[in-house]
């Protein structure tokens, strides 16, 4: 389908896009609707909606075989999941290490609870917070560290919690990414004091809007489920501060639906993670981030890296892609600590984040799910192949027009 022959082909230059419907990153993998529609029917007869009902349970149950672990206890988004985390394991104030190489959700749930957020900075290989950077981060306010799974990647949870347990500090995993995913063959959810999934649209399974927060603590299980339903406990006594962080039943029936379709997504996501690597093999300056395969994985992100030496700007591939409708993305730019609030408050931390900083002008995310075909996978590398022949021209074009 490749049919660019020269640079004025491109649709920056007037050229027709070379697809004619977008491309994104973030197209949701749905499972099969007949599936879904039968939780939807019986969710329907029922007339039972939401509030902890046989959907979630069903669902939880079934997370919690998936993951070998004690608790999973769905909520409406990960945001909020992380929200009542950090509180559930005692901590309302002072501060917490995050990375800032994430998604600005892993900060603004510790901001919105008027606890510090710490940044530290990452391991330039796996992408994930650099263990041996966070003791120097740790103060008599530490409270807790906060790192995140970056792409499925597993943080080096081994030297976490060993920092954990000399600073008696609580580690609540950042897992969005993470689902599927496994460390010497356990599955995430099963480390830290707690781990938080996130089942947004755009995961490699979805419930609409959801995720889950995991734990083997019963007493952090007890204590979550409180606070996600007001406090409740019975009909009419609050016993704890709370907030509506609670499940829909039809969230948790696209759950059901998802989980049942979740290997055939893994499958197609590693296909395409491959076919990828090895069409960007032969391109100088490009490489696709490699997951460990001894490990489960579930090779959901497709992110490739632009050298600096390469003559030609990350985001000057990503916008001839973009005109080509291929909706590339730039995770995670500009990086939490450069966004507000944190970079008034904290102008000059990035200092301290020297391999953040490098990254976050690297790396472009490309689309892969369920609807990203082979052909697709094919003709978006036609096109990177493309304009890295043609890089000096392009660079020439976008000198001092973006960034
Ligand atoms: N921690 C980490 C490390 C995270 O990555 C996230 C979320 C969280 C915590 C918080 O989890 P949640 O509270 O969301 O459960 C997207 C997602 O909205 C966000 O969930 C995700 N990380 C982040 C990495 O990506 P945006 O702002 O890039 O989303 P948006 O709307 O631009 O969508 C991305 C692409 O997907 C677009 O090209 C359009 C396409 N798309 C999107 C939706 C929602 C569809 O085709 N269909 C859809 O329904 O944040």
């Amino acid at each position: 389908m490749f049919v660019k022959q020269s640079v004025g082909d491109l649709h920056i230059f007037g050229g027709k896009s070379l697809f004619a419907y977008p491309l994104h990153v973030g197209r949701p993998n749905r499972p099969d609707k007949a599936v879904f529609m039968q939780y939807a029917d019986e969710i329907w007869e029922s007339a039972w909606l939401t509030n902890n009902g046989p959907k979630v349970q069903q669902f939880e149950a079934a997370l919690c075989k998936l993951l070998g672990v004690k608790h999973a206890i769905p909520v409406c988004n990960a945001t909020i999941g992380l929200q009542v985390a950090i509180r559930a394991l005692g901590i309302d104030s002072g501060e917490v290490i995050v990375p800032s190489f994430t998604f600005v959700a892993s900060a603004h749930c510790l901001e919105w609870q008027g606890i510090t957020p710490v940044f530290c900075d990452i391991d330039p290989v796996t992408h994930c917070m650099d263990s041996q950077k966070i003791e120097s981060l740790i103060t008599p306010r530490t409270r807790a560290i906060l790192p995140v799974h970056v792409w499925g990647n597993i943080c080096d949870v081994e030297a976490i919690d060993a920092l954990a347990r000399k600073h008696h500090l609580k580690v609540l995993y950042d897992a969005a990414h993470a689902f599927g995913c496994s460390y010497k063959g356990k599955m995430a959810g099963n480390f830290g004091d707690a781990e938080v999934f996130s089942f947004h649209a755009t995961k490699v399974m979805n419930t609409f809007e959801g995720g889950c927060i995991t734990t083997n603590d019963d007493e952090v299980a007890r204590v979550i489920r409180l606070m996600i339903n007001f406090g409740f406990v019975g009909k009419d006594h609050v016993t704890h501060i709370g907030t509506n962080g609670k499940m829909s039943e039809i969230s948790a029936a696209m759950g059901l639906a998802s989980l049942s379709a979740l290997d055939s997504f893994i499958t197609h996501n590693r296909h395409n993670h491959e076919h990828y690597t090895r069409r960007i093999a032969d391109i100088s300056g490009l490489s696709v981030v490699q997951y460990n395969t001894e490990e489960k994985h579930n090779f959901h992100y497709v992110i490739v890296c632009v050298d600096e030496s390469t003559g030609i700007s990350r985001d000057a591939i990503v916008h001839v892609l973009e005109a080509e409708n291929v909706l590339a993305r730039r995770y995670f730019y500009p990086g939490c600590h450069r966004m507000e609030p944190y970079c008034s408050l904290y102008p000059h931390v990035g200092l301290l984040l020297p391999e953040t900083e490098k990254l976050t002008d690297k790396l472009i995310c490309l689309p892969n799910s369920a609807a990203t075909t082979n052909e697709d996978v094919d003709s978006v590398c036609s096109l990177l192949h493309f304009v890295m022949e043609n890089r000096q021209e392009l660079e020439r074009y976008f000198a001092g027009k973006i960034k």
